[in-house]
């Protein structure tokens, strides 16, 4: 551990996807910087000595020698900057600060920047589009997968779309969006928070310095805290009642997405499913409108927009019913929306729950899966705990795989029913992946005889 003696500018600290995009950023700088990882084998080690084999590596717990011998740490998101080193550092004068800090103060295009538990892949990517529809170059990165520094080696951009972690936002001072939206709060991440307040606080951290907070009016956990000058808009499932709301209102009888008395479009021309799919297309619209985008660009990119893999996707229609992967709910939360969204008395749903619980509240489920659920199929390891919180006289059974439960909910399932894997948890008990547990959903439905 040579570095312990370091007298670099920069610590990078982590050395996965974010990591290496900072020693990249950096190198291209001409800064010095030296990195550390709290793992003994993080997955981005071997990557990492093959293009910097100079560069010193630190391995195993920080230690405030190493993290106060530099001016600068750039913390990676899923290292917590309460980390005693780290903290001690900070205190003896050490700057800390995080990938999206340095993108912040190196572009000076806009930036619309989306947070939220739920829903802000779907939201970034959908903006993402209307932009693109709308004739600009924009580079879309941040939590959603492409480290926003990477974003620095494409071409020129006009506009960036960034989706934001709580974590990323806890270390970024600089954001100063032309849009920021904080699209919905429920419990996640407990485990590097004290508690919902610190979690709220860290995602609210978004509307800092920016020029318009996009905020949803029937989650009042979403109501800006910072940004207090900033120009607000506001987006709900109800009518808007001035200028400044997106919602839905009815045009000829027909429910449309509106702008205060605007007509956006109509609420069946709208690609996402679900009710939740239309307040994620109003936040797009929100932030398509703090971008001064075209409404035609936004309308027409609404449209036509595929819900991304695992989130709400419709994999087939078999014998009349429906089959929805919504892997990536790995929290109630999700679950909840997806839930609200698609069930209703005409289209019955039977649910796939469970897998690894991560210490969640299940109480709301009770009355949640009162009403237009037909049945439960549970599988994984926390399976048990959630049985506790199904309504009782809920039609329900406990698999050892999910090919088993899929097996048995198409032997329940009739014509005009919905079959909706939205499993409420992580998949990590059983699968690889929240992508696995999606893809192995999927092959039982293409494997049904047709
Ligand atoms: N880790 C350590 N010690 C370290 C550094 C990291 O144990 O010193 C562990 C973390 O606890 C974590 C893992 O390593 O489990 C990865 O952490 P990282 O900071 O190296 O992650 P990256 O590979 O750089 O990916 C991160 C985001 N990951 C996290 O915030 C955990 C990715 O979001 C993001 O796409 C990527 O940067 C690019 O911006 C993923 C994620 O799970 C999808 N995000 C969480 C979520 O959406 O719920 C917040
Ligand atoms: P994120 O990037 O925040 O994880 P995604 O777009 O990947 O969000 O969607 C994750 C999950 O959130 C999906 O499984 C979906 O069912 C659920 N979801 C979608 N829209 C909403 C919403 N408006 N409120 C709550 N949950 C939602």
């Amino acid at each position: 551990n040579s570095a312990y003696q370091n007298k670099d500018d920069y610590l990078i600290i982590g050395l996965g996807k974010t990591g290496l995009s900072i020693a990249r950023f950096l190198t291209a700088k001409g800064k010095p910087f030296s990195i550390a990882d709290t793992r003994v084998n993080p997955p981005g080690l071997e990557a990492f000595r093959q293009d910097w084999p100079d560069v010193s590596i630190w391995l195993g717990p920080l230690d405030v020698e190493l993290t106060s011998s530099v001016s600068c740490l750039v913390v990676s998101p899923g290292i917590s900057i309460a980390d005693p080193a780290i903290e001690a550092a900070q205190k003896l004068g050490v700057k800390v600060l995080g990938d999206i800090e340095l993108f912040c103060r190196e572009v000076d295009q806009p930036i619309l920047a989306i947070t939220g538990s739920n829903a802000k892949s779907t939201v970034t990517s959908l903006v993402g589009e209307m932009a693109t529809e709308a004739g600009l170059q924009v580079g879309i990165g941040g939590n959603i997968g492409v480290p926003v520094l990477d974003l620095l080696t494409q071409a020129k951009q006009n506009l960036y779309v960034l989706e934001l972690s709580s974590f990323q936002l806890e270390t970024t001072q600089s954001l100063n969006a032309l849009g920021a939206a904080l699209l919905n709060i429920s419990e996640d991440h407990l485990d590097r928070y004290t508690g919902l307040d610190d979690y709220i606080f860290a995602k609210q951290r978004i509307y800092h310095r920016c020029s318009t907070a996009i905020y949803n009016r029937q989650d009042s956990n979403t109501l800006p805290i910072h940004g207090l000058t900033a120009a607000r808009l506001s987006f709900g499932l109800n009518t808007p009642s001035q200028e400044n709301e997106l919602g839905l209102g009815l045009v000829d009888k027909q429910r449309w997405l509106m702008k205060g008395e605007m007509p956006l479009m109509p609420a069946s021309e709208v690609s996402l499913v679900g009710e939740h799919g239309l307040a994620n297309t109003l936040a797009a619209f929100a932030l398509g409108f703090a971008a001064k985008l075209p409404l035609a660009a936004m309308r027409s990119a609404a449209a036509k927009f595929k819900a991304l893999p695992h989130r709400c996707e419709l994999v087939a229609l078999r014998k009349g019913i429906a089959f929805y992967n919504d892997s990536k709910a790995t929290n109630v939360g999700a679950m909840l929306a997806a839930v609200k969204g698609l069930a209703t008395p005409e289209a019955p749903t039977w649910l796939i729950l469970g897998g690894e619980g991560k210490g969640q509240d299940f109480s709301p489920l009770k009355s949640a899966l009162a009403k237009n659920i037909a049945g439960v199929a549970l599988i994984g390891r926390d399976a048990a705990i959630i049985a506790e919180h199904l309504p009782k006289n809920l039609l329900q059974k406990n698999f050892v795989s999910l090919p088993q439960a899929v097996a048995w909910l198409v032997s329940q399932a009739k014509s005009g029913e919905q079959i909706l894997m939205s499993p409420a948890c992580a998949s990590f008990d059983q699968f690889k992946s929240f992508e696995e547990r999606g893809e192995v959903f999927a092959q039982c439905v293409f494997d049904l005889p047709s």
